[in-house]
């Protein structure tokens, strides 16, 4: 595997590990402070980063590269409401699509098509994810800070997730 690549794929590793730690600490925050339906939205979504790092580990490894699991800071774990919590939702799936473009880049200027082949799944996941998660603060812009609107989206969150992605 070419070094270059070798190392951004790793530095992946990371940016997914840390976007699972802080999904989960947003889930965490959620099921602590009544939104129990946001609370499984963002347990899922700390599940899939989990996989997506996961994946990464698997495929530098099976091309005779070195996969290394980093250390991860402390997310944020305190948050002042649920459009903070999507707003920082949106901005890491932003960050992440970021990296992955730049990835692409990379396999396509040192020309590793190989590498440049494996991560087309993470272009169409970024895509998909960060649609979820601009769906869902655009919804939470228009209900405000209706209380009734806030339980609502937390008991309907996740069948429009269903109903997005079917
Ligand atoms: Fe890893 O899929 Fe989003 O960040």
């Amino acid at each position: 595997m070419i070094p270059e690549i070798e190392q951004l794929l790793n530095d992946q590793i990371t940016y997914e590990a840390k976007a699972s730690a802080q999904y989960l600490s947003m889930a965490s925050w959620a099921d602590t402070n009544g939104y129990n339906g946001v609370a499984e939205f963002f347990y899922m979504q700390s599940e899939e980063e989990r996989l997506h790092m996961t994946k990464l580990v698997k495929f530098i490894n099976e091309r005779s590269g070195v996969a290394i699991i980093p250390a991860v800071d402390k997310p944020r774990n305190d948050f002042d409401s649920l459009i903070e919590l999507f707003e920082i939702f949106l901005e890491s799936e932003e960050f992440v699509t970021a990296k992955i473009n730049n990835i692409i880049h990379e396999c396509l200027t040192l020309k590793d098509y190989n590498v440049h082949n494996f991560m087309q799944w993470y272009v169409s996941e970024q895509l998909e994810e960060e649609a979820t998660a601009r769906t869902l603060l655009d919804k939470l812009k228009i209900i405000g800070d209706d209380k009734s609107g806030h339980y609502l989206f937390d008991r309907d969150i996740n069948t429009f997730q269903a109903t997005e992605q079917a």
